[in-house]
């Protein structure tokens, strides 16, 4: 097997030399290609302060496949095994209600960095940077308006929350010795016809910019929008325009979750508008279908032109790369690493783009030799290179991943 896959990459690499590409080249800019893996992915979101609790704002985790994970052990266990079939270097991404609740659970406005601090030891002695999230829904004052309720008791819990998980954020970024990203996602919003879209945005604003006042040096703020949820589907207080004038107006960071938006609209095409007016993008990579159904994501046309268009921009150290997708209804490790393998496979393939020869083509006005070009990269061996890079980082090559996870399902999964 090896030396078939050295073969065929020697020939790719060749075959790329003729379109100006340098294979090696894109190898080494893997590396910096480090994925935000999204812890929820191993237990439908459901989080340890409820194990029996619904999940509520407006998301949902269909199916029943056994075998999720049921506590702080078997997330971890979970996630390294996930990460052990992923070629680079990886972050975890936590939300709030994973916090290690071993002294007794405690309420959201309660919360404090020594919640966490096992998920930061954890980290580091796993190789892991940590990312965070605040969690606004599954909860009892989740109700339809958290960060923009106009019941100041509500509203002020929710504040709390949110400053809280900053502190702790900001706590991460100092132990790990890197900035941890922490993103903010509420689902305030309305079933039906409200009338009063000012009022509640305008509380959410003054909720943010409370929320924001204090300094913190070790984390970075992320905000992410939605056109809609389940049971929300009139209105959306964080709408995408909401956020973009907020996150250009204050310098945060604006999340793309590809399933947040119309779905005829280019998630890719934002990358190079947002960079002009913001710092960082941060992308939760999912897949929609036909509403924001958090398929797990695969190298498709939409992710491939995310890939592409980050790479387009150069702008690969402004984007942080997190997934954001929770199927319950097959092997849960498996979709994990389908996902993040196939966010690696759109990335590697833009970073074998003949971006010089396309350019200089768009340059001359040779539009058909343009078009040309790009229909044909879809068919180079950018897979051989895939595999190579696998190989050389000791992990899977091409479908072998499947018997790694057939065997900790029989060993692990199966027995929970
Ligand atoms: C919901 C948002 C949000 C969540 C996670 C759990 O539509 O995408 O990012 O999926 O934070
Ligand atoms: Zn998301």
């Amino acid at each position: 097997m090896e030396s078939l896959v050295k073969q065929a990459y020697e020939i790719a690499k060749q075959r790329y030399a003729k379109i100006g590409v340098d294979v090696e080249k894109a190898i080494a800019e893997m590396d910096k290609i480090s994925l935000s893996l999204h812890c929820w992915q191993t237990d439908d979101v459901t989080g340890f302060e409820n194990p029996d609790g619904q999940l509520s704002g407006g998301i949902q985790a269909t199916g029943n496949y056994p075998g999720k994970a049921r506590n702080i052990e078997e997330v971890r266990a979970d996630l390294v095994k996930a990460a052990s079939l992923l070629p680079g270097k990886h972050r975890i991404n936590l939300h709030a209600i994973y916090a290690d609740f071993s002294d007794g659970v405690v309420d959201r406005d309660q919360l404090e960095p020594k919640h966490f601090e096992s998920w930061m030891v954890w980290a580091k002695e796993n190789g892991f940077v940590l990312d965070f999230n605040s969690s606004s829904f599954s909860h009892p004052l989740s109700g339809s308006l958290t960060l923009a309720n106009p019941d100041e008791k509500i509203r002020r819990f929710w504040i709390e929350h949110t400053k809280r998980c900053r502190r702790i954020a900001n706590e991460m970024g100092r132990y790990q010795g890197q900035p941890c990203v922490m993103n903010l996602w509420i689902h305030d919003g309305s079933k039906d016809i409200t009338v009063n879209r000012m009022y509640y945005r305008q509380l959410l604003k003054d909720s943010l910019d409370e929320i924001f006042a204090e300094e913190m040096p070790y984390m970075k703020d992320c905000i992410e929008a939605k056109l809609f949820g389940i049971g929300a589907e009139s209105y959306t207080v964080g709408s995408y325009d909401f956020y973009l004038g907020y996150g250009a107006k204050n310098n945060k960071i604006v999340t793309l979750d590809t399933g947040h938006f119309h779905l005829t609209e280019s998630i890719a095409d934002k990358i190079s508008s947002l960079l002009l007016f913001t710092p960082e993008v941060m992308l939760h990579v999912s897949r929609p279908i036909r509403w924001d159904s958090d398929h797990v994501t695969l190298m498709n046309d939409d992710t491939m032109d995310l890939a592409k268009e980050i790479i387009r921009c150069d702008a690969l150290d402004k984007v942080n790369i997190g997934l954001d997708y929770f199927d319950a209804s097959i092997n849960r490790i498996g979709a994990y690493v389908i996902g993040s393998r196939a966010t690696q496979k759109s990335f590697l393939q833009a970073l074998l783009e003949p971006l010089e020869i396309l350019r200089k083509y768009e340059a001359n006005g040779q539009n058909f030799e343009r078009l040309a070009l790009l229909e044909e990269c879809k068919g180079m061996p950018w897979n051989a290179v895939w595999d190579y890079y696998c190989m050389t980082q000791g992990v899977p090559v091409g479908e072998t991943f499947i018997e790694d996870v057939q065997q900790y399902e029989k060993d692990v999964t199966s027995k929970r």
